[in-house]
C-alpha cells in the first residue's frame, strides 16, 4: 500500500517561527512520527512539501498513475482558498484525508470554510502532530475496508 503525504505552504517553517500557534514540532519530526507509524502498517509513504498551488496540483495529478492508494494532506493556507487543488483531489478519485495541526475552526473566521474538504473522505484538526498520525491512521482503515467506502460517491 502506498501513500501520498503532501505538506502545503510554509509548513517547512513549524517549530521555527509562531511556535505560539503551532508549537516546537518540525516538519522532520513529522515526518519520521508519520514513517514509523506508516511501517508498521507495512505502508510505503512518498512526503512532500510545496509553497506552490500548481506543484500540490501536479502531485496529486500523478498520484493514480504513480500507483498511490491514497493521499494525507494538509494544504495549509490553500484549504481555504484553491478550487484547484480541489478539483485535484476529486478528479483523482483517489481517498483523501485532510488533516490540520491547530483547530481551524476555533481560530479566525478566514479559517473556518475549507475549500478542499469537500474532496476529502475525512478531516482531523487541533491535535497538532497527532492529527497526522490519526489522518494516517484513518486512510488506512479506508484503504483496508475498515471504515468508509473507497470511493467518492
Ligand atoms: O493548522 C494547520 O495545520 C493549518 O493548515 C496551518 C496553515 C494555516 O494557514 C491553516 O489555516 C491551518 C499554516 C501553515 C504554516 O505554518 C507555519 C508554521 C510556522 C511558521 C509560519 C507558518
Amino acid at each position: 500500500m502506498k501513500i501520498l503525504v503532501i505538506h502545503g505552504p510554509n509548513l517547512n517553517l513549524l517549530g521555527l517561527r509562531e511556535v505560539h500557534v503551532y508549537g516546537t514540532v518540525t516538519l522532520k519530526e513529522i515526518d519520521a512520527a508519520l514513517r514509523k507509524e506508516a511501517s508498521k502498517h507495512h505502508v510505503q509513504l512518498m512526503i512532500a512539501q510545496s509553497n506552490h498551488e500548481g506543484k500540490i496540483v501536479d502531485l496529486i495529478g500523478k498520484a493514480r498513475t504513480s500507483r498511490f492508494d491514497g493521499v494525507l494532506i494538509n494544504p495549509a493556507a490553500y484549504t481555504h482558498t484553491s478550487v484547484a487543488i480541489r478539483d485535484a483531489l476529486a478528479a483523482s478519485g483517489l481517498p483523501v484525508v485532510e488533516v490540520h495541526l491547530s483547530n481551524i475552526y476555533r481560530r479566525e473566521e478566514f479559517r473556518h470554510h475549507s475549500m478542499t474538504a469537500p474532496a476529502c473522505a475525512g478531516q482531523i484538526a487541533g491535535f497538532g502532530k497527532e492529527s497526522y498520525l490519526l489522518g494516517l491512521l484513518g486512510l488506512v482503515g479506508i484503504l483496508k475496508n475498515e471504515n468508509l467506502p473507497k470511493k467518492r460517491k
